[in-house]
């Protein structure tokens, strides 16, 4: 289909008394037909991107934008009297979590716009991400019918379902498939769980609570599921193309397995290759090595997944069997690298009584890749220390990215004007020309100001309508948005407020610049620790908001509901973005490199990505404080003591006492003693303070303040912004993919 005609039929569109919803699912339609007319020949060599999630967002502007009809289907709806933002009514897809599903939907948005054949598989879930509205300061969790808008970007396949079974039951996968549009017109395959109302279940919700049996069994049940379905596909492609052989499987299919969770794709195509086409285990055990590739996303321990081999046993006594047979393989193996029996238990995918997934892919990955320079580091030098000794020629860095079309081109269409308007829009399709902004900075400053300026307006009109609080255009914008977890360290800015709510109200601070910190984020329904954060963060804010002498000078935001539609708007006008998870623990970060790319500063800590960040922006440009890795593991193991700190520092016993002291109240649930408890006599096996947030807390606060004065020369605070944008192309998912694809897919353009 020409352009023209897409143009054509839009401009006949009869909208009159239809609904924005109707008008959503029939322009999407047109949309679709014409990106689908574009699709090329399948490709020979594909790789396979397997992920629980694909935090996808919304779709409708992103699509336009790729299809390159964005503006123009703005202008004809205007004409038509209707403003295109009124599909931000479309709530997102929020197939995921955090990071490691939205870094999978820039994967796939950065392949196809490369033109790399790179096609995903995950499940379609009923509902997505939880929708969070706050009440009474507590986080209340409400299911996300994100299918209630209709799905007009996705295809059922009726005549590619498949069956995957199970010992106890036998499901249906039903595929639908959602087009990613650019220089090729990839592949993202959700499969749906049909059947019987068991079955149905298995993609109902994503991550069911893992802390019961039953949200366990149903969470093996998910992950076996969609690897199942997708390697048994890939196999009978295969067999249809070249008949029964597989020595050259590996040759046209590269399966990337996104963390541990389609781990167990590795044991179906053994078990496909061994028992329905005979191939010799050994032989199979090999393709099995050249085909999956690993990524792992966190050093966390409670992240990384081991199944329970009764369980398993139970629901999959095939691979049970397997699995099995695989770890006396493995066993050999090893002893033949001489590997001490110390060594062998370190790498074993069984250990009495649970199977390893990190280990299974750690052993038959082809390469294993961490996703920062400190991460992967870490990954060699520590998680999988006596892997890297034995094999070290699996391990790779690939330092995450993020796609500038959505992170910039689609949130701040303003920005991205100016960078055209100063070294012409060759960027838009080859990124690495944004560097060339670097010698232009002081020229466009001023302009960047506005820029900023406008972005924060729009914020704020924004917050104002969702959260009830309006923000003065001035105000300097502090974000910290992502998931929450104690390693990320909210607990820390909350304190952090508090000193300078104090400092201001006592006059130890001065000449201090408007300023809003706004903070975002979804806790995990089952993480009580993380929901009490939520609750201390609320009710900061409500006492700072409501304080008159504040007025004007500083306020507190958390918003409802964060998500990817949410983040559009606040990376785009935020001037500072706080990244202060313990060093060592965030592996990377990808928020971080949104807001760089859209003119923010970073003030956060040498931990995961943020540590390239200031490589590539400069320090000086960025506000860097805290305990470095090294320094974290001296305190570890020459002791830390957060309780003298709290003797010694009268501020921050002010802040953390306020968890006590009924400054606050916490609904009579305890959970702010549960939280002044964790940090100073240890909770759940962890020493006090396991985050080190007292350690961090002053060096935090300082940068906060030094950021403060430095905004107040508006000029100088902008240059250092534009710095930050001018050298975020290393963040492009587009450098991320072409590494991948050079260095472990080897795919073909
Ligand atoms: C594990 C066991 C049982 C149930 C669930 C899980 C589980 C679920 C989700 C484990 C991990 C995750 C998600 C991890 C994640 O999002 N990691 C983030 O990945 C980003 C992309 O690489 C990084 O930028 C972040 O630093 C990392 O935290």
């Amino acid at each position: 289909m020409e352009r023209t005609e897409f143009i054509n039929q839009l401009k006949g569109l009869d909208t009159d008394g239809k609904t924005t919803i109707d008008l959503y699912n029939e322009i999407s339609s047109l949309a679709m037909n014409y990106g689908l007319s574009g699709a090329k020949e399948p490709a020979d060599r594909n790789a396979y991107y397997l992920s629980m999630e694909f935090l996808i967002g919304r779709s409708f502007f992103n699509n336009l934008l790729e299809l390159g009809v964005l503006e123009e289907t703005r202008n004809i709806l205007a004409q038509k009297g209707i403003d295109i933002n009124v599909f931000e009514e479309i709530e997102d897809a929020a197939l995921g979590n955090g990071g490691l599903g939205r870094l999978a939907a820039c994967f796939l948005d950065s392949a196809a716009g490369l033109g790399l054949p790179l096609q995903g598989y995950g499940i379609r879930y009923k509902y997505g991400l939880f929708k969070q509205a706050i009440v009474n300061g507590f986080q209340v969790e409400l299911p996300d019918d994100w299918q209630r808008f209709g799905d007009p970007w996705s295809q059922r396949k009726e005549e590619e379902k498949r069956t995957v079974k199970f010992a106890d039951m036998t499901v249906t996968a039903v595929p639908y498939d959602v087009p990613v549009f650019g220089k090729r017109v990839n592949v993202l395959r959700l499969w749906q769980a049909e059947g019987n109302a068991d079955a149905e279940k298995i993609s109902e919700y994503l991550y069911p609570a893992d802390d019961t049996e039953e949200g366990k069994l149903l969470r093996l049940r998910q992950e076996y599921f969609f690897s199942a379905a997708a390697v048994g596909e890939l196999v009978e492609k295969h067999v249809k193309k070249f008949g029964k052989r597989f020595d050259n499987f590996a040759l046209y299919d590269a399966i990337q397995l996104n963390d541990t969770h389609p781990v167990l794709a590795i044991a179906e195509l053994i078990k496909i290759l061994t028992a329905d086409y005979k191939v010799r285990f050994s032989a199979a055990i090999q393709i099995a090595k050249e085909t999956f590739s690993y990524t792992n996303h966190t050093v966390m321990p409670e992240a990384l997944e081991c199944w329970s081999a009764d369980l398993i046993k139970k629901i999959l006594p095939d691979i049970y069997a397997l699995l099995m047979k695989l770890y006396s393989k493995q066993k050999k193996e090893l002893k033949k690298l001489h590997c001490t029996r110390g060594e062998i238990s370190e790498m074993a995918i069984y250990s009495p009584k649970k199977f390893s997934m990190a280990n299974l892919a750690v052993f038959i990955g082809n390469t294993v890749n961490g996703v920062a320079k400190l991460h992967t580091k870490i990954l060699k030098n520590d998680l999988f220390k006596t892997a890297y000794k034995y094999y070290p020629e699996k391990f790779q860095n690939k330092t995450n990215g993020i796609t500038q079309r959505r992170w910039l081109m689609l949130c701040n269409r303003e920005l991205s004007e100016l960078i055209d308007k100063t070294i012409g829009a060759e960027w838009r399709s080859d990124i690495s020309k944004l560097s060339g902004l670097n010698s232009h900075i002081e020229r466009v400053a001023d302009e960047f100001i506005k820029i900023k300026a406008e972005k924060k307006r729009q914020l704020f009109e924004y917050i104002e309508q969702h959260e009830g609080i309006k923000i003065p255009d001035h105000f300097i914008v502090y974000a910290q948005v992502k998931r929450l977890h104690e390693y990320k360290r909210q607990l820390m800015t909350a304190f952090a407020i508090l000193e300078i709510y104090k400092g201001l109200k006592d006059g130890t601070i001065k000449n201090f610049y408007p300023s809003v910190f706004i903070f975002g984020a979804k806790s995990a329904p089952s993480y009580k620790r993380a929901k009490a954060i939520i609750k201390f963060i609320n009710e900061i804010a409500g006492k700072v908001n409501a304080d008159e002498e504040m007025n004007g000078l500083l306020k507190v935001v958390f918003v409802q509901n964060y998500n990817v539609s949410y983040a559009e708007k606040i990376v785009a006008g935020t001037d500072a973005s706080l990244q202060v998870s313990t060093a060592g623990l965030e592996a990377s970060g990808t928020g971080n490199m949104k807001f760089m790319m859209n003119g923010a500063v970073t003030c956060g800590t040498m931990d995961g990505a943020n540590i390239e960040i200031v490589e590539l922006a400069g320090r000086e440009n960025n506000y860097i404080f805290g305990a470095e890795v090294d320094e974290i593991e001296r305190l570890k193991s020459e002791g830390y003591d957060p309780c003298a700190l709290l003797k010694t520092n009268a501020l921050h016993n002010y802040a953390v006492s306020s968890l006590i002291d009924g400054t606050f109240p916490d609904g009579d649930t305890g959970c702010f003693k549960e939280l002044y408890d964790a940090l100073t006599v240890g909770a759940s096996w962890h020493k006090p303070d396991h985050y080190f947030v007292l350690h961090d807390l002053e060096g935090f606060v300082k940068a906060l303040l030094k950021i403060n004065a430095d905004y107040q020369d508006r000029t100088v605070f902008a240059l250092k912004q534009l710095k930050n944008t001018a050298n975020s192309a290393y963040f492009s998912s587009d450098r991320t993919i072409e590494e991948y694809s050079s260095c472990i897919w080897k795919l073909k353009k």
